[in-house]
């Protein structure tokens, strides 16, 4: 039975070769480099499908995939149907902020009521912060490049996902709140998981003890 595997290219694919070795698999070619959307393995019976980060719980939720990795900010924005999600694989691992311009005074315009303008790629995510802090706001939804919103004028706030904070210093943005840490978990299709126990257990087992190790 084919194992069918949803990955990112980039940190994603990088981070979960170490974690594919751990369980015997290695790609037949490199996605940076190969233009195919569908990578074979040294197993006859495993493949890889490169897809856009947001895009992986989509496969795996239809059974387009059998198994693939995700971040967990991708994974609340999915919603997680359909999806069973075993294992955090604390790999790509960054924070989910709330930023703005430096001399945007952000603790007044909360304090005073103000309703916020908020740019951002999370809608869901920020949504939920600013609910639960009881701020107003209108969420202005972005497909990337969040960290320009505030220096245009289009948004007093963004939020977003800050790694090293170098992007956020280049651009004179300063981080105000931390909403979740983040990093990327493995999920399975439920059904899948059934029918195909036999070939996906070892691979989970395989991850969970690289991720220990
Ligand atoms: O690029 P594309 O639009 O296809 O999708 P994507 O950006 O969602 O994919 P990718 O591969 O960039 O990210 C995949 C996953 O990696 C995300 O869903 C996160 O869970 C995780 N991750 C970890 C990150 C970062 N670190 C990260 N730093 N995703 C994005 N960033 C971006 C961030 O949005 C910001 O623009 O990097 C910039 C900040 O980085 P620093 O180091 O300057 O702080
Ligand atoms: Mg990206």
């Amino acid at each position: 039975m084919t194992l069918t595997i949803a990955l990112s290219k980039g940190r994603i694919f990088e981070e979960t070769l170490p974690l594919l070795a751990a369980a015997g698999i290695s790609p037949a070619e490199d996605p940076e480099s190969s233009r195919k959307l569908i990578i074979g393995t040294n197993h006859p019976d495993v493949r890889l499908v490169i897809v856009r980060a947001s895009d992986v719980p989509t496969y795996v939720q239809y059974g387009a995939a059998d198994l693939g990795i995700a971040g967990r900010d991708v994974l609340i924005e999915h919603g997680g149907a359909g999806l069973y999600q075993p294992l955090d694989l604390n790999i790509a691992k960054c924070r989910m902020m709330v930023a703005v311009a430096g001399e945007y005074d952000y603790e007044a315009a909360v304090k005073k009521g103000a309703r916020l303008q908020v740019a951002t790629k999370y809608p869901q995510i920020a949504r939920e912060h600013f609910a639960r802090k009881g701020v107003h706001v209108d969420i202005i939804k972005l497909y990337g490049s969040m960290e320009l919103a505030p220096l245009v004028g289009l948004a007093d706030a963004i939020v977003d996902l800050v790694s090293t904070g170098g992007t956020l210093r280049a651009n004179n943005l300063v981080a105000v709140e931390h909403i979740l840490d983040i990093s990327s978990r493995l999920v399975v299709n439920q059904a899948a998981l059934k029918l195909k126990y036999d070939s996906i257990q070892p691979v989970l087992d395989a991850f969970a003890r690289a991720v220990t190790a």
